[in-house]
């Protein structure tokens, strides 16, 4: 083995060294999530909000062949204005270190470095997930398997519609990830409080899930847990206003050819398109609730451990 080019950011490494709270943080919603200059404002305010609920945020993201586990402003900004930055995925993220590129991480690559580093507790917007018409395009998102193996709690507001949901909470099940939804029964659709579709498990406290996330390393399960974060009421938008645009960004991407991982990035910019921004505004205040949340998760790993 060789050295891995590993860089922890000061606050990142004093927290590691007292056991203090430290929520990971993915990129690739910054370089393919979010138009400039939204991007970074959001990036930012997600950071503020963790250091407000007192846990230490580690953005992840690989630049110049070097993993990053924790970024300053300049960086931040660096990435958030970088029109180039590879989408680095399980599959790509040796690749992008070994040839010094630069390149921000999916939701499965930043689970791979959070481990890495030490961090149990991850945040994001959505997760990747069975795409609709998947059973022709075999398109499946390389986050479940990720969930399946790397013991990372991932925060998120569920699965956005433009994956098939009722597959993607099917593939997630048999590969035995827990998928806890916090304080209600109904499994959140991202944009929508409600799916349409049960969750499999509800938790009520961050306690509880810190503790689920401990007793699965007790009983050595591999894995992670998905916790769903519905999106907070004023900030929601009704699924039947989302469906037409969603079914529309499809339908583009498949005039277009779009495969591979093009394909969420593709989405997710014609959504903001056809929606005028509107999006946009649901997506950061989901973000930062999913922030909140997995401070709260973090916290408590930290204080069950005997470490606050
Ligand atoms: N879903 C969202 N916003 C995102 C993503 C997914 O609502 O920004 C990003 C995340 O980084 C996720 C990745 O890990 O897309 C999944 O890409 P793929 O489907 O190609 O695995
Ligand atoms: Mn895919």
């Amino acid at each position: 083995m060789i050295p891995l080019p590993l860089d922890l950011a000061p606050e990142v490494a004093g927290a590691r060294t007292s056991g203090g709270a430290i929520v990971a943080l993915e990129s690739t919603i910054i370089t393919h999530g979010m138009p400039f200059p939204e991007n970074l404002e959001t990036a930012r305010q997600v950071e503020q909000t963790v250091r407000d609920c007192g846990a230490v945020p580690a953005t992840i993201s690989v630049l110049s062949g070097r993993l990053k586990i924790g970024l300053n402003g300049d960086e931040l900004e660096a990435l958030a204005r970088m029109p180039d930055a590879a989408k680095l995925s399980r599959a790509d993220l040796a690749a992008c270190l070994a040839s010094g590129g630069d390149g921000a991480t999916t939701v499965a690559a930043a689970m791979i470095a959070a481990r890495t580093a030490g961090i149990e507790v991850f945040a994001t917007g959505g997760i990747g997930g069975v795409h609709r018409g998947a059973e022709t395009s075999f398109d499946i998102s390389a986050d479940l398997n990720e969930l399946a193996q790397t013991p990372v709690t991932v925060v998120a507001a569920g699965a956005k519609a433009i994956l098939d949901v009722p597959k993607t909470l099917e593939v997630l099940e048999t590969l035995g990830v827990p998928v806890i939804t916090y304080g209600q029964d109904a499994f959140p659709a991202f944009w929508s409080r409600a799916s349409g579709l049960p969750s499999p498990l509800r938790m009520d406290r961050a306690e509880e899930i810190a503790a689920a996330h401990l007793l699965r390393a007790s009983l050595n399960l591999p894995g992670g847990q998905l916790v769903a974060n519905p999106i907070p009421y004023a900030a929601e938008i009704p699924q039947d206003e989302m469906e037409r645009v969603i079914a529309a960004a499809g339908r583009d991407a498949q005039t277009k050819g779009v495969s591979g991982k093009a394909v969420t990035p593709f989405l997710l910019q014609r959504i903001f398109e056809l929606t005028n921004g509107q999006s946009l505004e649901a997506n950061i205040a989901l973000v930062l609730n999913n922030a909140r949340l997995a401070s709260e998760i973090a916290k408590s790993l930290a204080a069950q451990r005997g470490n606050a």
